[in-house]
């Protein structure tokens, strides 16, 4: 670990970075940077599996360390070039820095690891020194409200070594009245959703990423209908009390022709995946499905959204967080919904853009974790301050996961009467 200084009120006065470890033991970016009045900030950088073709880079190092997969670059570049060029800047302009310094809109040069962690380092410190917690930093006064948790129950895809195809199924809790409410809600149905399939013989001690069930079911609609009896089974009606949302995940099943459903033996075409999602939605209470179909597919999105009216669709790989693909579905009437992940982008002030633009254009928005995440919890935060309407942070179990849920959690407890718990 090494460190630039120099002195001054409330502009930056010491950057440090070291390579940390997430959650499925890949390496990382941890950073902090410590103001000249003494206020310090902290961060850790997460990273996915599933990933779209728009997302910011990450820059890894290649070469025998860590097999490849480690930031010391990164680290070098906050410690040797960031570090000395943001001594003396004020806390509220690094990310200005930031930008000008790699313009391009996937941060080819910084890489997401440096700019991440320094940009929420930086937002830490500066509410550090205004005495305020970020979340209230960053609602810039507006009234504080708590997202609705969408909890992972059943994994596939990517996060579970394609035990189904599909990559998420999460319980939406739609009437809980507050967020520890939800949550709650949300645990007893992953615990019966554990109990049921353990009464078919299933495993369920082996969780897949981000908590969720790994389950070796004959079809996707299984875990579908295993979740919607769960709800049940936890003295919930289904799609009354809670229901079902799905992350297809649909860059992972696309091989360039065809969307291959391996765990069915199946081979979709965009319109044979749209009738396959609509019979599920007809037959399970499913109020939002994330990704439908691969991020390139403009044309096939626009069909999902004409023929899943009704459904919560959310932009995932298909908007990597930026702007003006948000903008660009707008043109296209393309989706309800944005996935907000500030790796995508890698600069807070830019995640922050998409957020305010999706709001003008009518979006819903989701802020969302990484199945590689961390025990850090900065995420929390945002999602409050940035008024999301949903959050997504895998399942209610993993410590990287219960960290946001629990930090939730005590945000609600530490200023209830005036937050407003989103249904
Ligand atoms: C997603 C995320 C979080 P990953 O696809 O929505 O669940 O996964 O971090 O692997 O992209
Ligand atoms: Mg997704």
């Amino acid at each position: 670990m090494s460190e630039t200084s120099i002195g001054a009120d409330d502009a930056v006065a010491t950057v440090r970075a070291w390579e940390a470890l997430d959650s499925r033991g890949t390496p990382t970016l941890g950073c902090s940077v410590v103001l000249a009045g003494g206020a310090a900030g902290r961060a850790i950088v997460p990273s996915g599996a599933s990933t779209g073709s728009h997302d910011a880079r990450e820059r890894r190092d290649g070469g025998q360390s860590w097999d490849g997969l480690g930031v010391a670059g990164a680290v070098r570049v906050v410690i040797e070039e960031i570090g000395p060029a943001l001594a003396g800047v004020p806390a509220r302009e690094v990310d200005a820095v930031l930008e000008s310094w790699d313009p391009s809109t996937d941060l080819a040069e910084l890489g997401v690891h440096a700019a991440l962690g320094v940009s929420v380092a930086a937002h830490r410190a500066r509410a550090r020194a205004a005495g305020v917690p970020l979340y209230e930093l960053l609602a810039g006064g507006l009234p504080h409200r708590l997202p609705t948790p969408m909890v992972n129950v059943v994994s596939g895809g990517a996060h579970a070594g394609g035990a189904v195809d599909i990559q998420d199924v999460l319980v939406m809790p739609l009437r809980a009245g507050s967020f520890r409410t939800a949550i709650e809600w949300a645990w007893r149905v992953r615990r019966q959703a554990a109990a049921l399939a353990e009464r078919r013989g299933l495993v369920t001690t082996l969780v897949a990423d981000e908590g969720g069930l790994g389950l070796q079911l004959p079809s996707n609609a299984a875990a579908l209908g295993l979740v919607t009896e769960a709800i049940e089974a936890a003295g919930l009606e289904p799609g009354h009390d809670a229901a079902l949302a799905v992350d297809v995940a649909a860059n992972q099943l696309w091989d360039g022709s065809s969307y291959r459903l391996a765990a069915e033996s199946r081979r979709l075409d965009a319109a044979g995946l749209i009738d396959e999602l609509a019979g599920w939605v007809a037959k399970y209470p499913v109020v939002s499905i994330e990704d439908p179909l691969h991020d390139q597919d403009w044309d096939g999105w626009a069909e999902a959204t004409r023929r899943l009216r009704g459904t919560q669709l959310v932009g995932d790989d298909l908007f990597s967080t930026a702007a003006d693909r948000v903008a660009e579905a707008a043109r296209r009437g393309v989706g309800t919904s944005v996935l907000i992940k500030p790796n995508q982008r890698g600069i807070l002030s830019r995640a922050a853009e998409t957020v305010a633009t999706a709001r003008r254009l009518g979006y819903q928005v989701v802020v969302s974790a990484r199945s590689g995440d961390t025990e850090d919890h900065w995420l929390a935060d945002l999602a409050v301050g940035w008024r999301a309407d949903q959050i997504k942070v895998g399942s209610t179990t993993r410590s990287e996961r219960t960290a946001k849920w629990n930090r939730l959690l005590e945000i609600e407890a530490s200023c209830a009467p005036d937050l407003r718990f989103v249904t």
